[in-house]
């Protein structure tokens, strides 16, 4: 009797147990290694990690602690970056090489120590030094709290769907071949869905691309990510509208739409309904690049296969992709994103500006004496192309340690020109660790705006913890005068990546509510390798828990 009521009873604490304590510790083991990956054609190994490409998806629940042990196996030195999860008060575990930590060298490991806080949906990981995202890359996938619904229709199946570029040559290789002669670096030989470079790339042992097998009548959610490095890409799917959800683990006002453009850095979330005539339909994944300079311009291939039809080429529905400069597809797209901006969901829009900053964004030439022209192309926020240091930033700032970086990063260019023409004539920048210092939970505006220095293009600006409201942007040059008025201060988009029009601007807001040091830069590697990135540092603030926490013990070391 005794025994039986006992056992009644631990049965019921196990029950209730999981509801009580719903936020968990997820435990993740990533070991980098160079892998053969063998459904591409190459022979050339890719750092992954855990021999996977794309590397495991990361699952946890909104309010979740994730602990992630990675281990380097390769002769690289790594760091892994959590995009877009805010670590708040954690800053040490956000991954950017020298701004955060020193690297994870060889034969060592790092435990990444971080909790979901306010935050459900779909982000990445990636590795965040050298070239290495390329293949070291996955999902994080952020359940919300346990018993709280979507605020949309409950999909029958989720996907993740993860966009990637591929080089036949190892990348390292090709980034340090155009740092040495100067020149930009060789474009990728493929894109890749899910790690497939599909059945169209000009390689003949690759039969098959990425399937996603559907049943008529349900609906999934995709979960894409674009991990590629320098590509801004369109997705369509054959015969299918796709209705957005959600864009970098912000829930928006659903729309419909039969293409999505994502930049590198992004996440989107769309419905897909099988609700066609039962077949093979073909996803397309092209790039978007409205100047004429160099992209890889193959389109991928997959398909999405309705379950019990005929499977041959002959059923096959196709679909022409956009073209690769069709700016109006891109921006038809962009405008129709809004915050869902809900009761529970609300669009928490900084209504005054504290700090109200103006960077250029955009390239410059410096000279280079041992590169072939004997000069070489730099990025550069406001005229400064940034030096990478070589102590962490934050260890830095946290301890006091002089020499390291200065705090005098200009928050307007020093001469202004016309900033969407041609530009001046001396088109050198200047260099250094600068970093733009912010008072805790102040509000701060930045108008990025795009220069036509060389070439006026496109740039995915990425922040690093914090989203920020994207309450504007325009053609041309920003107006000070004019253009506030009519910005959005009631359902902008709220990300942490976005791209910057071609020649035009955007204008960003975010509350620094965050305390640290936080890397922002453009998400093509290319530009950042260039030196368009920069940092702000984010003062403690007076209460106890608007400090940032000591640094982990085991924090790598340089
Ligand atoms: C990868 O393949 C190459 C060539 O076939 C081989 O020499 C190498 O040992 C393989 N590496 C791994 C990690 O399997
Ligand atoms: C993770 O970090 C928290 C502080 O944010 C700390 O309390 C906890 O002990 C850490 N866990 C591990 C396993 O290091
Ligand atoms: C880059 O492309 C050039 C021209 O196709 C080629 O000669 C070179 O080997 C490539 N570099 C790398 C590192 O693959
Ligand atoms: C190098 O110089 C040549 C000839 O002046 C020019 O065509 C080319 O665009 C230059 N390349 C770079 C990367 O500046
Ligand atoms: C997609 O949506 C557009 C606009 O609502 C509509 O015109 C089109 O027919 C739809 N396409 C499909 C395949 O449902
Ligand atoms: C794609 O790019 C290659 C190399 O840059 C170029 O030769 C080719 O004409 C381009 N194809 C299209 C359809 O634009
Ligand atoms: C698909 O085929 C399987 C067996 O081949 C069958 O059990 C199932 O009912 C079929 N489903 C549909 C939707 O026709
Ligand atoms: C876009 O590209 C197409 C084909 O490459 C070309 O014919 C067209 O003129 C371009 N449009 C613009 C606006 O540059
Ligand atoms: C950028 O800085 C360089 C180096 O100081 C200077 O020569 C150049 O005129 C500056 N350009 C602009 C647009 O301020
Ligand atoms: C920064 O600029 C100075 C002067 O132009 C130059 O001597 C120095 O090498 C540059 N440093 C870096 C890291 O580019
Ligand atoms: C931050 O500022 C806002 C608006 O002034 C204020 O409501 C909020 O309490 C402040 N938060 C902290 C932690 O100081
Ligand atoms: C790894 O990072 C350390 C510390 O910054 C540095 O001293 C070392 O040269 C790097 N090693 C490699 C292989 O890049
Ligand atoms: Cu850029």
């Amino acid at each position: 009797m005794v025994q039986i009521s006992w056992l009644r009873a631990a049965v019921l604490v196990l029950c209730i147990l999981p509801a009580l304590v719903d936020a968990r510790i997820r435990h993740y083991k990533f070991d980098v290694v160079a892998t053969n990956v063998t459904k591409l054609c190459s022979t050339k190994p890719l750092v992954t990690v855990n021999g996977q490409f794309p590397g495991p998806t990361l699952y946890a629940r909104e309010g979740d602690t994730v602990l992630v042990r990675v281990i380097n196996h390769v002769k690289y030195n790594v760091t892994v970056h959590w995009h877009g999860i805010r670590q708040l008060r954690t800053g040490w575990n956000d991954g950017p090489a020298y701004i955060t930590q020193c690297p994870i060298p060889p034969k060592q490991s790092f435990v990444y120590n971080f909790t979901l806080t306010g935050q459900r949906g779909t982000l990445l990981w990636h590795a965040h030094i050298l070239w290495l995202r390329a293949s070291v890359h996955g999902a994080i996938v952020i359940l919300p709290k346990l018993g709280v619904p979507y605020p949309f229709p409950k999909p029958d199946k989720e996907e993740v769907v993860i966009l990637g570029e591929w080089w036949k040559s190892d990348v390292e290789a090709v980034v340090d071949q155009s740092t040495k002669l100067g020149l930009p670096p060789n474009i990728s030989d493929s894109h890749t869905i899910n790690g497939h470079t599909g059945p169209l790339a000009s390689c003949p042992s690759l039969q098959d691309g990425y399937r996603l097998q559907v049943e008529s009548g349900k609906t999934y959610l995709l979960r894409i990510i674009n991990a590629a490095l320098n590509e801004e890409l369109f997705v369509k799917v054959a015969g299918h509208n796709l209705t957005i959800v959600e864009v970098d683990a912000i829930y928006t006002k659903p729309f419909k739409t039969d293409t999505i453009l994502i930049a590198p850095g992004q996440t989107t979330n769309a419905l897909l309904t099988a609700d066609k005539n039962p077949g093979t339909y073909l996803i397309t994944v092209s790039p978007f690049m409205d100047i004429p300079i160099p992209v890889d311009n193959r389109t991928t291939t997959a398909t999405v296969h309705y379950r019990n039809s005929s499977l041959t080429t002959t059923a096959l529905t196709t679909i022409k992709p956009p073209l690769q400069n069709d700016t109006s597809i891109a921006t038809s797209f962009l405008d129709s994103i809004r915050s869902l901006n809900s009761k529970q969901y609300p669009a928490l829009v900084p209504q005054t500006v504290d700090h109200s900053l103006f960077f250029t964004i955009g390239v410059g030439v410096n000279p280079c004496p041992s590169c072939i022209n004997g000069s070489h192309i730099v990025g550069a926020i406001n005229n400064v192309s940034f030096v990478m240091p070589t102590v962490a930033l934050l260890q830095a700032h946290y301890y006091n340690i002089s020499g390291v970086y200065t705090t005098d990063f200009p928050g307007a260019p020093l001469s202004s020109y016309n900033y969407s023409g041609p530009g001046p004539k001396n088109l050198q920048t200047m260099n250094g660790t600068r970093l733009y210092r912010l008072p805790y939970n102040s509000t701060v505006q930045i108008v990025l705006q795009d220069t036509g220095v060389i070439s006026p293009e496109s740039h995915p600006i990425h922040l690093h913890g914090f989203n920020f409201f994207a309450v504007g942007k325009g053609l041309g040059n920003y107006n000070p005068a004019s253009d506030p008025a009519k910005f959005n201060l009631v359902d902008p988009i709220e990300r942490n990546t976005i791209g910057v029009p071609t020649g035009g601007w955007l204008a960003i807001r975010f509350r620094a509510d965050n305390p640290g040091v936080w890397f922002m830069h453009c998400h093509f590697e290319v530009h950042t390798t260039w030196g368009l990135k920069m940092a702000f540092i984010v003062e403690n603030g007076n209460g106890s828990d608007e400090s940032i926490l000591p640094p982990p013990k085991d924090l790598p070391k340089c």
